[in-house]
């Protein structure tokens, strides 16, 4: 077939350096630049064979969200604007590793699996991030897809090119799959649910975000003009100097607790990771104490809010939290035990929380990194649209359900939105009259460390219990239960990173000194006992920069 022609002899120009072999791990493909060329082709070719299949347009993100500026990567985004399907996320794998000679064996066996029809229009929606090796990297993409099936969409968030092909699947539905479309949509949704906080001062209308020199800086400038000054944002590390992700961003803030660099931290703050479907909160205090208002905390603030408006508007809706290990134990405690709400653990990976979410008719999902959103099921919509038209309805019970109904579009249900969480955490705060810190009240944290460890094999490391206990190596498992015995209102799991060649190792316990102790102890159990390399894992405190050979914060 003339398409199989032209696939060998595009196929050229992207060679397969011989012998690399990468996995479709947590986030797609990711690793650094300089190897990613064929397998971007290659995602071109798959998502164009995924759109025939599902007779819808699918989309092809170049990113590597918080990693350095010199890795990338790509995920592939299926109609309704989710995760590819685990079964495709084989045949990328599959299709990746094959050798030059083999790539379209690999094809013709996909095709002949699925049983695609070749014939069958395709369309795929490119986007990029700001990175440098995203130009040539996203056009290696279009090179795998058929010319006439691509739209180039050039510099967007992960969620936005999520956003775009929902509403493109959804024949505009979900909304219009233009950026103009998406700012209008998430600004009047917001500019709505706000005029519900008419005393809202200029002063609790600002808010510092950090862009991590990233996409999302662009985006935010970009959206300022529609939010019509209902939001004033100062804007740092907007990528007209700095580095991308480099001592700012999510990731950064998140991991080494700590505000990014270039940024006046004493007001309410946020931060972006590089592709901005990740958001964390902050403040430091008149004592100059550092603040983190991180995913568990943001998944509070919302499902409390949501919680509250649901029993005001009488509305019997089940509403779950679903998060992964690594929350924070004072947040699953706070949401169990306080608030009554279900609380449902997964798989670390966005894909894991976002099926997860949607068995409620509400699903507030979120990782404790940041990245998160709410979803809710076309009955819950329904009845709360039902609700909000309902002229018999008296007031409390009315107000709750117009403000419900107001809420939803501000979320991007597709995917964790940075863009979109912000808009929603500040309008709750807004509505609810709360500052930063009344939020940062709602339960403390418990003090945790992660570290990494590296080992020879990571794989010989097997998990169960969403991650939470270790099945293999031998022993591992009893070593970790026996050093987390030795400490208060401790916790500690260990689990093969999906996006680095490392172990990721967790621990919080009641003080600080016992969480570094604890998470040092256990990087050592996974060090002797699952094939560490390089030097010993020291303690935290003989390093003050925390980082150590073979064991890397
Ligand atoms: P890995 O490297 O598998 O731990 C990290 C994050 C995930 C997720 C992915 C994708 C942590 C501990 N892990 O995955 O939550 O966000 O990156 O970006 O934050
Ligand atoms: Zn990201």
């Amino acid at each position: 077939m003339v398409q199989f022609q032209e696939v060998t002899k595009q196929s050229a120009l992207h060679p397969k350096p011989a012998g690399l072999v990468l996995q479709y791990g947590t986030a797609g493909f990711r690793t650094n630049a300089k190897l990613l060329d064929h397998i971007m082709f290659r995602m071109g070719l798959l998502a164009t064979l995924r759109s025939k299949k599902t007779k819808a347009t699918i989309g092809v993100m170049v990113t590597a969200s918080h990693n350095p500026e010199e890795d990338n990567g790509v995920k592939l985004v299926d109609p309704m604007g989710e995760m590819v399907t685990p079964t495709w996320e084989v045949y990328a794998t599959q299709l990746a590793n094959a050798e030059q000679d083999d790539l379209l064996a690999s094809l013709k066996d996909i095709i002949e699996k699925e049983s695609i029809n070749m014939s069958q229009e395709a369309n795929v929606f490119v986007g990029k991030d700001t990175r440098s090796s995203s130009v040539s990297l996203s056009k290696a993409v279009l090179d795998g897809v058929s010319a006439l099936a691509g739209h180039n969409y050039g510099l967007v968030t992960t969620p936005q090119l999520h956003y775009m092909v929902c509403c493109q699947n959804t024949q505009g539905e979900y909304g219009e799959a233009t950026m103009k479309g998406y700012y209008t949509k998430l600004s009047q949704a917001f500019i709505q649910l706000t005029k519900n906080a008419s005393n809202c001062t200029d002063d609790q209308k600002h808010l510092s975000v950090d862009g991590a020199n990233g996409i999302g800086a662009l985006k935010v400038r970009e959206m300022e003009s529609h939010l019509k000054k209902e939001l004033h944002i100062s804007l740092f590390n907007d990528g007209s100097t700095g580095k991308l992700n480099h001592q700012c961003g999510a990731d950064f803030v998140k991991v080494q607790q700590k505000p990014p660099t270039g940024m006046n931290s004493g007001e309410r703050c946020c931060s972006f990771d590089g592709d901005a479907d990740r958001i964390v909160y902050y403040y430091t205090d008149s004592e100059g104490r550092f603040h983190l208002l991180d995913g568990d905390k943001v998944a509070t603030l919302i499902s409390t809010f949501l919680k509250e408006l649901l029993t005001q508007a009488g509305l019997d809706l089940e509403m779950a939290v679903v998060q992964t290990a690594y929350a924070n134990g004072s947040s699953t405690n706070y949401l169990e035990d306080t608030m009554k709400v279900t609380v449902r653990c997964t798989k670390t990976g966005v894909k894991h929380l976002h099926h997860a979410a949607q068995e409620f008719d509400i699903g507030v999902y979120f990782e404790a990194n940041g990245h998160g959103t709410v979803l809710f099921s076309k009955a819950a919509e329904e009845k709360i649209q039902r609700l909000a038209e309902d002229s018999s309805v008296a007031n409390e019970r009315k107000r709750a359900a117009l403000l419900l109904r107001s809420t939803i579009p501000v979320i991007n249900q597709t995917v964790g939105d940075a863009i979109s969480d912000m808009l929603l955490i500040e309008a709750i705060l807004a509505i609810k009259g709360m500052t930063i810190q009344q939020w940062d009240a709602i339960y403390s944290d418990l003090p945790n460390r992660q570290l990494k460890v590296k080992v020879a094999d990571r794989r010989v490391i097997d998990t169960a219990d969403a991650e939470r206990r270790a099945v293999s190596p031998k022993g591992l498992q009893e070593a970790i239960d026996s050093l987390v015995r030795k400490y208060r209102e401790a916790r500690s799991f260990v689990r093969p990173s999906g996006t680095e060649d490392v172990v990721r190792v967790y621990a919080e316990a009641e003080t600080q000194e016992s969480a570094d102790s604890l998470a040092h102890e256990v990087s050592l159990a996974v060090y002797r006992l699952a094939g560490g390399v390089g030097g010993e894992p020291e303690p935290l405190t003989n390093v003050p920069t925390n980082i150590h050979q073979g064991c890397v914060n």
